[in-house]
């Protein structure tokens, strides 16, 4: 049984209004067959988007959750969806989310809202899967299923903490690990002694929006110093063998009228790629995320050039799961990875047609959460279902986060599977 041609009628689709992890509105969306199997979802939301990502439908009526709620997309899955849904024999997931991107007659899915169309799409997955895996039905033809390598952001700033940290992100991620269960012990212990480190020397140790510690620290360097410290005093060894260290500084947000403005600098984008090739060599940094505005397409190319070979790029507000524009960047020879959020594209197949791309061009991916959650794990499934080989989900805490660790422990406790990038 897979997405790609499991036939299914559907006789009930039902949406609500429910809460995200940030207190903010988003919809959970429930389809019932006319089998009588249910699949269920809840969509999650980002802070840091990207200008080119599918419309996410929110009210603006200020009296209501400040202009957030989502009554309006839970009114499209429940009229206009659902008059769609019912009454045909759909012959795959495909054909019906062609189908609700049709109905909506936009570029960006911002008539019904990509809210709307994503939690539908996940729900009926969810269906098809039934009481079997869903990672089982999300199978790709001709990939083998494994499971991915854990990035937890252990420390938040940039528009996901109230702190001084430009910079959005700062993951470990446990490569040289043996399993899924090892990489989260060792994701633990170095968020633990991360803890002990700033505690120690007088940094608050509350949370951003990810889970991860917010401190008022000064510069990205210092950030990575007391980070690869963590893993040393954890008992981890620093390094793709042991403990790596990713980034996200999530740039589109810091760069205004042409400069990058860290912590209190200014730099152009060559300043900027010089900055990170010595982080790359002086604090075992394997992979950056948007480390350039999602406009500087030129200064991307240059970043890729100096150090693309070494060096894991990764676009996540320049790519915005669109296979357009993925298709762009590969033959522009822009980046070497694309970040992959669901509900930045609002289909379960048009993200898995981005995953194709990225297979196929050799480019990696990194499966991701947004920064505002809920405790739906469906992308755990969806990064062993297309041998993703990374995820990142937040930190080694905070329910909305590790529920989707605990779903890959859980995964693996049950299937024997490969693990790593
Ligand atoms: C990102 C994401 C997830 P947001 O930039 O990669 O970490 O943040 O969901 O706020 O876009
Ligand atoms: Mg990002």
């Amino acid at each position: 049984m897979n997405i790609t041609d499991t036939p299914f009628a559907i006789q009930d689709l039902a949406a609500m209004e429910i809460l995200d992890s940030r207190g903010n509105p988003t919809l959970q969306v429930v389809v019932t067959f006319d089998n009588g199997v249910t699949g269920r979802a809840g969509v999650p939301s980002g802070a840091s988007t990207g200008s080119r990502e599918a419309v996410e439908l929110r009210d603006g009526d200020k009296a209501r959750y400040g202009g957030k709620g989502v009554l309006k997309a839970v009114s499209n899955v429940n009229t206009e969806l659902k008059d769609l849904a019912r009454g045909k024999k759909w012959s795959s997931l495909a054909e019906f989310d062609a189908a609700m991107i049709a109905l909506d007659g936009t570029p960006n899915k911002a008539r019904l809202g990509a809210n709307a169309i994503i939690g539908t799409s996940m729900a009926v997955a969810r269906a098809v899967a039934g009481t079997g895996q869903l990672w089982e039905v999300l199978q790709p033809e001709g990939v083998s299923p494994k499971l991915p390598v854990p990035h937890f952001n252990v420390l938040n700033g940039g528009a996901h903490a109230p702190n001084s940290l430009d910079f959005q992100e700062f993951m470990i991620a446990p490569v040289g690990a043996p399993s899924i269960t090892e990489a989260v012990r060792a994701g633990a212990g170095v968020y633990a002694k991360l803890r002990t480190l700033l505690q120690d020397a007088g940094f608050a140790t509350g949370l951003g929006d990810e889970g991860g510690f917010a401190p008022d620290l000064a510069k990205p360097e210092d950030v990575l110093a007391l980070i690869v410290q963590a893993i040393e005093g954890a008992g981890f060894k620093p390094g793709k063998d042991g403990v790596a260290i990713a980034l996200d500084p999530a740039a589109s947000e810091f760069y205004k009228d042409g400069a990058y403005h860290v912590n209190g600098e200014k730099l152009t984008s060559a300043d900027m790629t010089e900055r990170y090739a010595a982080m790359v060599k002086d604090y075992h940094v394997w992979s950056i995320e948007d480390g350039l505005a999602e406009g500087d397409w030129d200064g991307w190319k240059v970043l890729t050039d100096r150090i693309g070979d070494t060096t894991q790029l990764v676009g996540d507000d320049l790519f915005v799961t669109n296979p357009a524009i993925i298709k762009e960047g590969i033959a522009k020879g822009v980046a070497n990875s694309a970040l992959i959020k669901v509900n930045q594209i609002g289909s379960v197949s048009e993200t898995l047609e981005a995953m194709r791309l990225c297979r196929e061009a050799g480019y990696t991916q990194m499966v991701s959460h947004r920064s505002g959650e809920t405790e739906d794990s469906f992308i755990a499934d969806l990064a062993v279902a297309t041998a993703s080989g990374q995820i990142k989900t937040g930190a080694p805490a905070r329910g909305e986060r590790v529920a989707k660790y605990n779903r890959l422990m859980e995964i693996e406790a049950s299937a024997k599977l490969q693990y790593g990038l």
